[in-house]
């Protein structure tokens, strides 16, 4: 898919312990990709003001355990959102195909079923040059996107939340 994520607002996140905690679970199949959106995702949230100190980042075999890795990190409760960044790129077989498809929806299971947000910074390419254009090139950086996705979605959940508690 062409074209970029929307940018969205998130609101300054809070500072002090009440400041957000984020995770950032990263596949190290085609690492060196990879390593990539990792660094886009650390970007984005210094520039939302998250310091390095609370963004914890883990390292999973492959995008298929992204979901197991996510979830556990979910149920800790420890974080406002977790970013899930990998890379899948087509082979000869359909490996590719159950790979990206159990990454994409295990991802969303996690989010729809514990309530913490957990966001796809998964880069799909039928290459490996479209996955280097994905990772910090010509078409931008999944994983700084899904750090943003994360930033904002955390500070929704926050205000919902704050919003329950008024009288
Ligand atoms: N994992 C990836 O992250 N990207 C790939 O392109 C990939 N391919 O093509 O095989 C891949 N496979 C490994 C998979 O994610 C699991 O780690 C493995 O099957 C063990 O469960």
């Amino acid at each position: 898919m062409a074209g970029r994520a929307p940018r969205g607002r998130p609101a300054a996140p809070r500072r002090g312990s009440a400041a957000p905690r984020f995770a950032i679970v990263a596949a190290r199949f085609n690492e060196r990709i990879t390593k990539r959106l990792v660094d886009g995702a650390a970007g984005a949230f210094a520039s939302h003001g998250v310091p390095a100190s609370r963004v914890d980042v883990y390292w999973v075999p492959g995008s298929f355990e992204l979901p197991q890795a996510a979830e556990h990190l979910a149920r800790t409760r420890r974080y406002a959102a977790i970013v899930c960044v990998g890379v899948v790129i087509r082979g000869q077989t359909p490996h590719f195909e159950h790979v990206a498809r159990e990454a994409a929806s295990g991802i969303q299971r996690v989010a729809l079923g514990t309530g913490v947000p957990a966001t796809f910074g998964v880069v799909t390419a039928l290459s490996e040059e479209q996955a280097w254009d994905r990772a910090g090139g010509e078409a931008g950086n999944r994983g700084e996107e899904a750090a943003e996705a994360a930033v904002e979605m955390a500070e929704f959940v926050a205000r919902v939340a704050e919003r329950g508690q008024t009288p």
